[in-house]
């Protein structure tokens, strides 16, 4: 277990434990768990891989726009629920801001799910150009590239007419073309040869909008969303008559592909053997993996309940078995006179140790008691 901070600092607030964890408050969900991460601010420390990630991007966009992009890494993570959703347009009834996707601290406000949070804020403060790197939390399943707490690092740019009017393109097409041409910029710089693709998708704040993806372990992995920012949102920000672009990194997914990362739960191992292995600056160093322990599968089958979501058990799993939870997969799921049932596999593995039968029969044996008194299904 991670050491509770008692007290943590942003740009000059202080925060406390009872301002985020309240126990039988139902508007709130934030575990000690997430709580314990909190402060932690690996995207701040030169040494960390997410920290050399963060400077090497830096470096990218003060090389490609000298003097242009001012940069922010010490914003509170936690921010109104008008921040994180209305100002960027997320629709009231988007899934994204339900209970089981978002850690709330009470029905105003929230851990930031995005590094968009704080666009509004800072294009108010007159800003053209900015980075924002933080830690950002979502409810999440469980597998070697998803963990509940990622770091994101959010770019903007802002145009106003005459830098595109002369171009020939509409300020769309100009915004959307400089976007691509910057992101495919970092990625070489960063990568230097490596397969990817864009993919058309969709997000509230920006139309077009677009995903880049890299392929990695044999998948193709989403690292980042970006698109030519709504025009409601520069004009209620007073910015009518401009156009821009905005990104959001996964900062993790990259630097699992720079520094050959296998399992996101590294990041947030103290062990010596992980942590010797990177030191400032040097991007190119790829991880040597310090023995690969064998994971143990579990199986546990149930009749689930209407209220039943797969988040909702990840946290469970979680909070019992921390770190040591590789991934929790849904093998079998079938309906018979109405009731359904579920059948998941649990991979436990340690980062730095091998785990004994007799700790992983402990650990299932509370999760099986939590997951049916909390999550009310009936075991099979
Ligand atoms: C967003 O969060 C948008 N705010 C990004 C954006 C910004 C779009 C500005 C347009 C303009 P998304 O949910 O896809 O988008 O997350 C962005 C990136 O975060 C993903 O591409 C992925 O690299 C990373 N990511 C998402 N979920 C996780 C997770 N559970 N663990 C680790 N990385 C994650
Ligand atoms: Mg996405």
């Amino acid at each position: 277990r991670q050491p509770i901070a008692a007290l943590l600092h942003f740009d000059g607030a202080s925060i406390t434990r009872d301002d985020v964890v309240r126990e039988g408050d139902p508007t709130n969900n934030v575990p000690d768990t997430i709580f314990s991460k909190l402060g932690m601010q690996l995207h701040r420390r030169d040494n960390h891989p997410i920290g050399i990630l963060r400077n090497a991007i830096y470096e990218y966009f003060d090389a490609t726009y000298p003097g242009k992009f001012v940069k922010f890494d010490d914003l509170s993570p936690i921010v109104s629920v008008k921040e994180n959703f209305d100002d960027v347009l997320v629709p009231a009834d988007h899934v994204s801001r339900s209970y089981n996707d978002t850690y709330y601290v009470d029905a105003q406000t929230v851990l930031r799910c995005h590094t968009s949070a704080h666009q509004t804020e800072l294009l108010k403060r007159g800003h053209c150009y900015f980075l924002v790197t933080g830690d950002v939390y979502r409810r999440d399943s469980i597998d070697s590239t998803h963990y509940p707490v990622f770091h994101q690092m959010e770019g903007v740019r802002v145009f106003s007419p005459d830098e595109w009017v002369n171009s020939g393109l509409d300020g769309t097409s100009y915004a959307a073309m400089d976007l691509k041409q910057s992101l495919e910029g970092l990625a070489k710089s960063l990568f230097g040869d490596v397969d990817m693709r864009w993919i058309d998708t969709y997000f509230p704040f920006t139309n077009p909008s677009f995903e880049l993806e890299i392929y990695f372990q044999e998948k193709w992995m989403e690292v980042l969303g970006c698109g030519v920012t709504e025009q409601e949102i520069l004009r209620r920000n007073g910015r009518s008559g401009s156009v821009a672009w905005a990104f959001g990194l996964g900062l993790e997914r990259l630097a699992m592909v720079l520094f050959e990362i296998p399992d996101i739960r590294l990041f947030w191992s103290n062990d010596q053997r992980f942590t010797s292995q990177f030191s400032e600056r040097k991007l190119g160093a790829k991880f040597q993996p310090f023995s690969k322990y064998p994971p143990c599968y579990k199986d546990m089958s149930f009749w689930i309940s209407d209220s039943f979501t797969e988040n909702n058990l990840c946290e469970v799993v979680r909070e019992i078995a921390g770190d040591l939870v590789e991934e929790v997969r849904l093998i079998d799921n079938f309906t018979n006179k109405g009731m359904t049932s579920h059948c998941y596999r649990i991979a436990y593995r340690s980062m730095e140790r091998s785990l004994t039968d007799e700790e992983i029969n402990q650990l299932q044996g509370h999760v099986r008691e939590v997951v049916q008194n909390k999550l009310r299904v009936t075991l099979r």
